[in-house]
């Protein structure tokens, strides 16, 4: 199995977070030496020690510290220690500048910005930042945001003069009754692949089922993407970096507007959007009421296949993870973002609009972003036609977008299938709600792959 204390502790099993800064920066050359980067990489050595691992990351998610520093061992993963976490990827062009090529990931090569072609349907214009120029990103987790900057002050201090801070990006999670939930208000990071080896066999799936770390981690066995050119690199994990906008004020007056011609409540028609209700509980097993008892389930499998009568096919969770839909739904991710912006405000209510900037940081971990992120992104959400064989089936049409992340391209029509309330097939028109305001794709390297990175 991969080592605990081989691998960040952010990519398995995530880092506890309340609050959490990526502080994406630029390589910088030895004084007046051109493509000389030893300084980074003695700086770099110093560095991995203070990295949590996932061994480190899985004790401090089962702690919490109370204000006299007393520490209770929590069952679960409800713990946050009160300690700030770090961990660091590098950009493919920070990978050049360290002298580590040979990884043939090939949208990691190319990296985010590049690979927008014409079927991604991402926009030039939407990267609001310089993500084409960061070679690498501190991702700094913790409990509060004093912790989190101190935390970054340190590392800052550490590599000194050889790095440049290019931005950064902070995330919280939402106060109070909302902790937990993204910005429309629904229960995220429910639904995780477990990984053999790592993880204990899911209970209460329809169909329990492990993934094989390869899907996650760089060679290693059941591996989806062509490695063998940086054997450096075993057990690191690509990690894909989006930063995006949701505007939920107009989510909200969507559905509103639309309830009494689905003849079903706001609520109802947002759940049929996402297949879980807000508090997490499936509609392929509560179709009419959110069951709070039913949160936590994955007890599921959208059986009978060809029938949305319960969760439409082109729901936000049947379009990232099939389930029944398909035979193999591998294409696994772990998800580990984090809402960034304010609650919305008085004067956003009041005119029902979104203005000012909120959404998730969008984080994920894998084994191939061609065979993971983007054949979700690009051939699950962004196609009409998938999940297949719905075509002939009942509805007799084609399922449609992903509400929530399908693009809009030329020529394609926005909108999904779904029954209404009063059990007819329909389509709903959509509109775009989340908006991709850029990104990149990075290398998360083990331990040992940045061991090889910092030697001189
Ligand atoms: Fe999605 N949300 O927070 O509202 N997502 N997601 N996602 N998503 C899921 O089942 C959301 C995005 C996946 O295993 C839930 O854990 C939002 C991208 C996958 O059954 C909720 C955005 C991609 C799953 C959200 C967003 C994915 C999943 C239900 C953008 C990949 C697991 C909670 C702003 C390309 C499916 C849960 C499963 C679940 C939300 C983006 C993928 C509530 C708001 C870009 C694989």
């Amino acid at each position: 199995p991969v080592p605990k204390d081989n691998i960040q502790g952010d990519v398995w099993p995530g880092l506890p977070k309340k609050y959490e800064t990526f502080y994406f920066f630029d390589i910088r050359n030895d004084k007046g030496q051109e493509k000389k980067y030893e300084v980074f990489k003695g700086r770099l050595k110093d560095f991995i020690p203070k990295i949590t691992t996932a061994q480190q990351a899985l004790v401090a998610r089962n702690k919490i510290k109370d204000h006299n520093g007393k520490v209770t061992e929590l069952e679960g993963d409800q713990g946050h220690l009160p300690e700030a976490h770090s961990n660091i990827s590098f950009a493919q062009r920070g990978l050049i500048k360290l002298g580590k090529l040979g990884i043939k990931e090939i949208s990691f090569v190319q990296g985010m910005y590049t690979d927008l072609t014409a079927e991604s349907r991402d926009e030039p214009s939407d990267y609001k930042q310089p993500y084409t120029s960061t070679d690498g990103v501190f991702l700094v987790a913790g409990s509060s945001k004093e912790i989190v900057e101190a935390k970054v002050k340190e590392i800052v201090a550490l590599f000194g003069d050889s790095i440049t801070k290019q931005f950064i990006e902070c995330g919280q999670a939402r106060p109070g009754e909302y902790e937990g939930k993204e910005h429309f208000g629904f229960r995220d990071l429910i639904s995780q692949p477990l990984i053999e080896g790592l993880d204990n066999p899911p209970t209460g799936e329809k169909e329990p089922k492990l993934v094989l770390p390869g899907k996650i981690f760089v060679d290693r066995e059941g591996r989806s993407a062509p490695q063998d050119g940086a054997p450096w690199a075993k057990d690191s994990s690509f990690m894909v970096f989006r930063k995006l906008r949701q505007n939920v004020l107009e989510f909200d007056k969507f559905c509103e507007g639309k309830k009494d011609e689905y003849h079903m409540s706001a609520d109802a028609l947002a759940a049929r959007m996402f297949g879980r209700w807000k508090s997490g509980c499936p509609v392929d097993l509560s179709p009419d009421k959110d069951d709070k008892s039913l949160a936590d389930s994955n007890n599921f499998d959208y059986r009978p296949i060809n029938n949305q009568e319960k969760c439409p096919f082109t729901a936000h969770i049947r379009k990232t993870r099939p389930r029944g839909d398909k035979k193999d739904d591998g294409s696994p991710i772990l998800r580990r973002g984090i809402p960034y912006g304010e609650e919305v405000k008085d004067d956003e209510r009041l005119k029902q609009e979104t203005l000012h900037n909120r959404g998730l940081l969008f984080v994920c971990y894998q084994g191939s972003i061609v065979n993971s992120f983007l054949n979700i992104q690009k051939r699950w959400c962004n196609m009409r036609t998938f999940p297949p064989g719905k075509y002939s089936a009942t509805n007799n049409e084609e399922p449609g977008l992903d509400p929530i992340i399908g693009q809009r391209g030329p020529n394609i029509v926005f909108d999904m299938s779904i029954v209404d309330g009063n059990k007819q097939t329909v389509r709903l028109p959509l509109e775009t709600w989340v908006l991709n305001q850029g990104g990149e794709y990075f290398l998360t390297p083990s331990i040992s792959a940045l061991r090889s990175i910092s030697e001189v």
